[in-house]
Parts: structure tokens; C-alpha cells; sequence
């Protein structure tokens, strides 16, 4: 048996992810699972949740960066065990968002290499669908502003990041991680979906070794 591979939606606030990977998931049925970051059920995502929500709740940046890494790590072993089971995963937001909204908070004291150490050793997604829009379109978009870091200015220096981040990934020959950008811009959510169906298929596919269950970096 092929283990499951580890499908991830990366980008900025109100893009689009959480309708695309609902849309992934009915597709891959029966043998998928969709899991969302933060995972605001668990105890150190309700905590996040509170950050998230009251904006008048301050924790330290490095402190709160290393909360989503716990977040993540939380759920590692289920992802783990799901993977190897056979079972697809589709990640909203992960690692890559992870660095790119810390880094973009203090690009000197918390860089991206800083910011990813936590991270290390979680597992590899096989595919980053990285959806992003022209300009400050996501800004338009209903609910925008509504929780922290929905801020016009942020939202373009995380995507510095993000880009960043994807960059240093495609020129690292050693990385399995296939990543692949979705402009959204002027497309309907059929059309985006239909986009997502074409690089998603040839990955999951593609048979793997139901042992190898790859780690990041
Ligand atoms: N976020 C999410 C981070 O800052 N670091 C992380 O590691 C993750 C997974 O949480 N603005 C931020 C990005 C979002 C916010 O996520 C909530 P969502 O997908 O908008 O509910
Ligand atoms: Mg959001």
C-alpha cells in the first residue's frame, strides 16, 4: 500500500484556502482528511485562538511564534499515522505560514531561519499550493480586518516572506517539496479549484514507500 500524501494550502488572509481545501477534500474522498492551522481545539490553540481574537492580549512575538510550532506538533504523530495509513491529508496552513507572518513581524531578531527552527522534523508535505492574488485584493474581501494581522501593510510583508521563503525552497535541490503558485485574481472558485485539481492529481498518484513518511528540512 502507497502511504498518504500531505497536501498544503499556504497564503494571506482571506485567499481563498479554507473554500479550496474543502473543495480538495471532496474530491479525494473517501481516504482524506483535512486538518486546519492553527488547530484552535487543543489547548495551546485556544490560547492562540484568545491572540488571534482580542487584540488587547499581548504575548511576546517569540512566544507566540513558538505557540503555533507547538500548535503544529500537536498534531504531528496524527499526521504522521494518518500518512502511513494510507490516508491523504490537506493541510490549511502550516510550516510556511508559520515563518512568514513571525519573519514579517521582525526580519532582524526573528528571521526566517530563526523562525523555522521549531519546525524541524515535522513531516514533508509533497505538495505547497501557494494561492495569492494581485495587489491587496484579499483585502477586499468580506471579514477582512476582523483578526489580528489583517492589517493592509502586514499582509504585504508577510507576502514578502512568503515569496521569500518559496524561493529559498525551489533553489535547495535537495527539497521533495513541490511548490506551485495559484494567482486568483479575476478567476472564479470553480476555475482556482480546477487549477488545484490539476497539480493535486499526478501527486497523489504518484506511489510512495508506505515507510516514508519524509521530514522538513
Ligand atoms: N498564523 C497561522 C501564524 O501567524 N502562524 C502560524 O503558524 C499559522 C499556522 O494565524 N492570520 C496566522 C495567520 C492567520 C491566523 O489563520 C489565523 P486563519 O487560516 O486565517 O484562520
Ligand atoms: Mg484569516
Amino acid at each position: 500500500m502507497s502511504r498518504g500524501k500531505l497536501v498544503l494550502f499556504e497564503g494571506l488572509d482571506r485567499t481563498g484556502k479554507t473554500t479550496q481545501s474543502d473543495i480538495l477534500v471532496e474530491r479525494l474522498q473517501p481516504d482524506v482528511t483535512l486538518i486546519k492551522f492553527p488547530e484552535r481545539s487543543t489547548e495551546i490553540g485556544a490560547l492562540i485562538d484568545r491572540y488571534l481574537k482580542d487584540k488587547t492580549f499581548e504575548l511576546p512575538d517569540q512566544a507566540v511564534h513558538l505557540l503555533f510550532s507547538a500548535n503544529r506538533w500537536e498534531m504531528a504523530e496524527r499526521i504522521k499515522q494518518l500518512l502511513l495509513q494510507g490516508t491523504h491529508v490537506v493541510l490549511d496552513r502550516y510550516v510556511y505560514s508559520g515563518i512568514a507572518y513571525s519573519a514579517a513581524k521582525h526580519t532582524d531578531k526573528m528571521d526566517r531561519s530563526w523562525c523555522l527552527q521549531p519546525d524541524r522534523g515535522l513531516p514533508r508535505p509533497d505538495l505547497t499550493i501557494f494561492l495569492t492574488s494581485d495587489d491587496a485584493e484579499n483585502e477586499l474581501r468580506a471579514g477582512f480586518g476582523e483578526e489580528r494581522y489583517e492589517k493592509s501593510e502586514f499582509q504585504q510583508e508577510v507576502k514578502r516572506q512568503f515569496i521569500e521563503v518559496f524561493k529559498a525552497l525551489e533553489d535547495n535541490s535537495q527539497e521533495q517539496n513541490l511548490v506551485q503558485i495559484i494567482n486568483i485574481t479575476g478567476k472564479s472558485v470553480e476555475q482556482v479549484a480546477n487549477e488545484v485539481w490539476e497539480l493535486t492529481e499526478p501527486v497523489v498518484r504518484a506511489p510512495t514507500d508506505s515507510k516514508n513518511t519524509e521530514i522538513l528540512y
